[in-house]
């Protein structure tokens, strides 16, 4: 691009509010045909979100280009979920335009936070996978990284939840109704995603033999980017999502009326693959249409990237040097196999060589060891949609139980364990074991848990790759946790410490010496006080309930599982409730218990938790006695935008899973940085956690995974703990017998079931007593109000540690080989 048209540019986007305010009319003008006294608030938003866009656009090609000058190596993240969450915040803040654009709106007659509630969440993720892959985007483009997500643009993200009497009921979420601004569809970016048809074997010249996949079916997909801005540091990064779109080469004109209509209507059946984000959470599901979405990222995504690498590079051999390719859990290790099939089938290289390839560019995340999680696609399904992946994979498996042999000996029993392929009556393929036999990283998301997959389910891979192994500590970015959603938070510490925390969280570590400080200390509990308060004043609006802000925030907010336990914390609430009516005169340190959090559609018990919780807090929030001392709350709708919001305001942070069983956890890491005080128990990188913050600053309960595990080895009996908690056998006995739900006594049977005779799998009443002594200490710090604040400040001034800038970091440098990347002197400094 010349001097002079970018100059140009810069004129139309310029920086000041005068030039903003011109753009914005513009946009209503001439991009959506109306005009300020005419448009609705949707439109204003257009408008804003495309005046911020005109501004990101420059940095947008000006980035891609420097990376193609240098030849700099690419870092792909490819992952089935992407859970951004509103764009606009988080783009003006990068920018460092907030003041600008905040005037803009009120000189036109708006409120700018009333636009801002007008975006939807692009809620394209479950959980905590999908926030993760959001996060290293921010992290990577605020690192300088030349860092890109690939995704699918789902029209529909995760289901909206509602609450109708209690029970969870799930509505589609359709965000693209009226569009989005912030995604570019780019026609000169679309590729055909082949399935079904047959392997075909035939010579080649030099008398090889080799594989062609013929009559296939394919549909298309085409790019939808999404602008991925650093931390004012002029780079933006792109997350590109695939919709797909049936052929285009439909021949109508030899159709006649009825086959016209019937082609017509069969579009429909090829866009429908990237209809619907699948709403489990940790359980696999074999459905087909899952399988052709997961091929579909990354049959699109791969020739992206070697479409892009053949434009600067001659030589494919040397794919490693220049690309790196991150796979988000099992979803994308269809790469494997589908990046064997082009180096051999497409380039011609032999096996060794597109192996050597393969392997050295890919590397793969794991995020659970549920073993319901694994991903295991029966072969029947892959022989039938991808039969020429399934003849490489075999291949894969074969040569690999070589190596076994090799290595192990003849022990039959380990071969089965490490096979690719499981036989059996249904033989699958198993991605995980695909993961880390074809890429040289695996990675945990926390230390425990990484020490967790080498001891369990990757042992034999750990005695066999131990170098493949490797811990990379899950991590959340300041910016959207803490400068975004905590603005009065932030700009108290930067008054204090400056701002250079927002690129080096552990600057925090200066606040440290604040405890003793009284004026400071006084600012910092008053803000904890209005967050609560506007939370406060959110629910009043939205739900005509009133919560009582000289509680103790008591917050649990995730996707309903039973290994989460948000039983356990029903359980105290409920225990809480008996406790005050047996004495009513006893002093009480009030609490408002706060759940949010959603269950997958097919998950019965997960769903009656959410009922029961709801039936708790009915009988709680309706008894008078209760007032001024406890209260229960379940928010529906659980979603980044609301965490935004419940985070800043806890006091308690709920993060309470059986030992071993939360991989990581990352909603810790946002409410420790916000001063919120954990209660959990040693699992996932609340381990870490503790260890930053200091023993003195958490308060850690129950069982440790040894002791999870020495329990059940000794036969651990639900019974007897029931027997042994009068508080806790009450309650039991109450959602037995219908206490909370009159109308329909056995409605909890089901999971007053789990807890006892089958033996409750994850340990509530083992851990409940440790857990109700826990609340205890929670009471007896919240009393005296400057201890209280003293361990919230060092949560906030330590948890450094676990900002996603440290993990991209650590990634970078020993797994995608980029860390001559990080820090180029386009790093923001702090002002
Ligand atoms: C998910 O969100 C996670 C794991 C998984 O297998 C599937 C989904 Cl959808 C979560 C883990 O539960 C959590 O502990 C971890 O912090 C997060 O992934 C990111 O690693």
């Amino acid at each position: 691009m010349s001097t002079t048209t970018s100059k140009k540019l810069n004129v139309k986007t310029g920086m000041d509010t005068e030039s903003i305010k011109a753009d914005i009319l513009s946009h209503l003008r001439y991009s959506l045909a109306t005009d300020i006294e005419t448009a609705n608030k949707k439109e204003f938003y257009k408008s804003v979100v495309l005046s911020v866009m005109d501004r990101l656009h420059d940095s947008w090609l000006n980035t891609q280009k420097e990376y193609r000058e240098k030849k700099t190596k690419k870092i792909y993240y490819i992952s089935m979920e992407f859970l951004i969450g509103r764009l606009l915040d988080n783009a003006l803040v990068n920018l460092n335009l907030e003041q600008e654009f905040r005037d803009a709106c009120k000189d036109l007659g708006y409120d700018y936070e009333e636009i801002r509630d007008i975006e939807n969440d692009a809620a394209l993720g479950n959980g905590g996978l999908g926030r993760l892959a959001a996060c290293f985007l921010d992290s990577m483009a605020t690192l300088g990284l030349a860092g890109f997500g690939y995704g699918i643009k789902y029209d529909y993200g995760i289901f909206k939840q509602k609450i109708h009497d209690g029970y969870q009921i799930e509505r589609p979420d359709d965000w693209l109704r009226f569009g989005t601004p912030w995604a570019t569809t780019r026609p000169s970016v679309m590729y055909p995603v082949r399935f079904y048809g047959r392997s075909v074997p035939y010579t080649d010249e030099d008398g090889h033999l080799r594989f062609k996949w013929e009559n296939t079916q394919h549909v298309y997909a085409l790019a939808n980017d999404i602008p991925m801005p650093g931390f004012r540091n002029g780079v933006v990064n792109n997350l590109r999502l695939w919709k797909a779109t049936s052929p285009k080469s439909l021949d109508l004109t030899s159709f006649n009326q009825g086959e016209y209509i019937n082609a017509v209507r069969d579009i429909e059946l090829h866009e429908n693959i990237s209809r619907v984000l699948y709403p489990n959470d940790k359980i696999f599901v074999g459905q087909e249409l899952r399988l052709k979405q997961e091929y579909f990222l990354v049959s699109s995504t791969l020739q992206d990237i070697l479409r892009e690498y053949k434009q600067q590079h001659d030589d494919l051999r040397d794919l490693p040097k220049y690309v790196a390719i991150q796979c988000n859990d099992t979803h994308p290790n269809l790469a494997v196999p589908d990046l064997m099939r082009i180096l051999m089938d497409e380039e011609g290289f032999d096996w060794e060589t597109s192996w050597d390839i393969t392997v050295k560019t890919l590397s793969y995340t794991n995020h659970t060891v549920l073993p319901e999680a694994l991903e295991k696609w029966p072969v029947s399904m892959l022989r039938n949609l991808l039969p020429r992946h399934l003849q490489i994979i075999y291949e894969i498996n074969k040569r690999f139980i070589n190596k076994v042999h090799e290595h192990f000996g003849d022990d039959v029993n380990r071969v089965r364990r490490m096979s690719i392929i499981s036989e059996g009556e249904q033989p699958s393929v198993q991605m995980a074991n695909l993961g880390i036999v074809g890429t040289h990283k695996v990675n945990g998301v926390a230390a425990l848990h990484t020490d967790l997959i080498k001891k369990t389910i990757f042992r034999d891979f750990f005695e066999m790759y131990p170098e493949r192994f490797t811990n990379k500590t899950n991590g959340i970015t300041p910016r959207r946790w803490l400068k975004q959603c905590n603005k009065p938070l932030a700009d108290l510490i930067t008054s204090e410490i400056g701002d250079s925390w927002i690129t080096h969280l552990s600057d925090l570590r200066k606040l440290d010496d604040k405890v003793n400080d009284k004026k400071f200390m006084k600012k910092y509990s008053d803000i904890k006080q209005q967050n609560k308060e506007r939370l406060a004043a959110y629910v009043k609006e939205n739900y005509g309930f009133e919560l009582n802000t000289k509680a103790i925030f008591d917050i649990q907010i995730k996707r309903i599982h039973e290994y989460k336990r948000q039983l356990m914390l029903a359980i105290y609430a409920a225990a809480q409730y008996n406790y005050i009516k047996a004495n009513p005169d006893a002093p009480v340190v009030p609490r408002t218990i706060i759940f949010a959090g959603k269950a997958a559609p097919g998950y019965a018990m997960a769903k009656m938790f959410i009922k029961l919780i709801n039936s708790i807090s009915d009988k709680i929030n309706n008894d008078p006695d209760m007032e001024g001392k406890l209260q229960c709350f379940f928010l529906d709708n659980y979603s980044v935008t609301l965490a935004e919001q419940l985070i800043p305001a806890a006091d308690v942070s709920e993060q309470i899973s059986t030992a071993g069983m939360e991989a990581s956890g990352t909603g810790n890491m946002k409410f420790a940085l916000n001063g919120a005080v954990t209660i959990g128990t040693l699992d996932g990188a609340n381990v870490e956690i503790k260890e930053e913050v200091g023993d003195e600053n958490i308060i850690i309960f129950g069982l440790t995974v040894e002791g999870v595990e020495e329990l059940r080895r000794s036969g651990y009996s639900s019974w007897e703990y029931y027997n042994a908690d009068k508080a806790l056998k009450q309650v039991i006995d109450q959602i037995r017998d219908g206490f909370f739900e009159p109308d329909h006594p056995s409605l909890f049977h089901t999971i007053t079931n789990s807890l006892l005779d089958g033996n409750d799998y994850f340990l509530v009443l083992a851990d409940y007593p440790a857990y109700a002594e826990a609340q205890k200490e929670v009471d007896a710090l919240y009393s005296k109000p400057d201890e209280w604040f003293k361990v919230a400040l060092y949560n906030t001034a330590r948890v450094g540690k676990f900002s996603s800038d440290r993990t991209i970091s650590d990634y970078a440098t020993d797994i995608w080989g980029c860390e001559d990347q990080l820090n180029k002197g386009r790093e923001y400094q702090g002002s």
